[in-house]
């Protein structure tokens, strides 16, 4: 499709491309700092930013809560977070705000912007958000949850119990399964037996609909009627967004042990930042000469949170117990 099918303004649309290319470069700054040492760990969602932007901007995100997985990095952004909050949370800062520096970096949580922690057991989220869909179903507050993981996640109980319980109270919330083809090392064709895992949605007795993640006006307008029915009390969608994963598992893996050098090129040539830079050009959206004008503003925006993130505390070791529990 094209970007204006999504009905989005110019001025929206070039939001949105500020959002996916800050994504990006942040991920690769994140890169950087654990190769030099100074982070421990990153795990990337390059290759899902256009997905996860046209997704998270199908919400109110002061409104809406989102339980997120460790790649939804452009999502959250999208939602609130900044690239110093990202930034704090790699290097494991006091004032991390997804949990002061005491968990994994990518384990996205902020409680000022409706973000639920993320735990590091894999499709968790799904029950929880479903809690808290319960929960403003209850208050009558209109407002929605949004739920993702990858599709290997899928093979988890949590994920059948969740969109069972959903489709039984008919829950105001959206579920989404970023697709990337792998879980680590494990190709689709190893994880589970359908072609489309939307279709899993009918047994649930919720909607169900597979979107090509790449596709930015496409996946908005899926995620902005599945957000529709769950506000207006029809109840929960499934949606499978198709994305890639263009770098390993994550900063502890080499996916070149793994895949072909063949399908990895050819994934790099459908790169989706690439694809919506070149839908910008043709559809007469941004020039040559803007795109590079915001990569540059991007790029000194990047490096002052870098700077300022390296400069905020670490915890205090007398703080050891603390933003661990709930604390009265
Ligand atoms: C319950 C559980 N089992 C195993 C793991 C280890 N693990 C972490 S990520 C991952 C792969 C998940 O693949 P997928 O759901 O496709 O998500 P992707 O990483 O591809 O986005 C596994 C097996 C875990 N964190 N939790
Ligand atoms: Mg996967």
């Amino acid at each position: 499709m094209k970007l204006k099918d999504s009905q989005l303004t110019k001025d929206e649309l070039i939001q949105a491309y500020r959002m996916v290319k800050e994504a990006r470069m942040l991920d690769e700054r994140l890169w950087q700092l654990n190769r030099i040492g100074k982070s421990t760990f990153n795990i990337s969602g390059q290759g899902a930013e256009v997905g996860q932007v046209a997704m998270a901007l199908a919400f109110e995100h002061d409104k809406d809560y989102f339980l997120p997985y460790y790649r939804d990095m452009a999502a959250v952004m999208v939602w609130g977070m900044s690239a110093k909050d990202i930034l704090m949370g790699s290097l494991g800062k006091a004032d991390d705000p997804s949990s002061h520096g005491r968990q994994m970096p990518n384990h996205y949580g902020d409680r000022a912007h409706n973000i639920v922690p993320f735990s590091s057991t894999v499709t968790t989220q799904y029950p929880v958000a479903t809690g808290v869909a319960l929960a403003m179903q209850i208050d009558g507050s209109k407002a929605i949850a949004l739920t993702a993981t990858g599709e290997g996640s899928t093979a988890e109980g949590d994920f059948h119990e969740a969109l069972n319980f959903a489709g039984v109270q008919k829950l105001p919330m959206v579920f989404v399964i970023e697709n990337n083809g792998y879980a680590i090392s494990t190709p689709n064709a190893e994880e589970f037996g359908v072609k489309d895992l939307s279709v899993r949605a009918t047994g649930y007795g919720i909607f169900g609909k597979q979107v090509n993640g790449r596709d930015f006006a496409e996946t908005y307008l899926a995620f902005k009627e599945a957000a529709d029915n769950a506000r207006n009390g029809n109840g929960s969608t499934l949606i499978e967004m198709l994305v890639d994963r263009l770098t390993a598992h994550s900063s502890d893996d080499d996916q070149r042990v793994y895949r072909t050098p063949d399908d990895i090129a050819e994934m790099k040539e459908n790169d989706c930042v690439m694809l919506m830079e070149k839908q910008l050009l043709s559809e007469k959206v941004l020039s040559e000469a803007e795109l590079a004008s915001i990569k540059k503003e991007l790029e000194a925006k990047i490096n002052q949170a870098t700077e300022e993130a390296e400069e905020m505390p670490n915890p205090a070791s007398d703080q050891l117990m603390t933003h661990i529990y709930e604390e009265e």
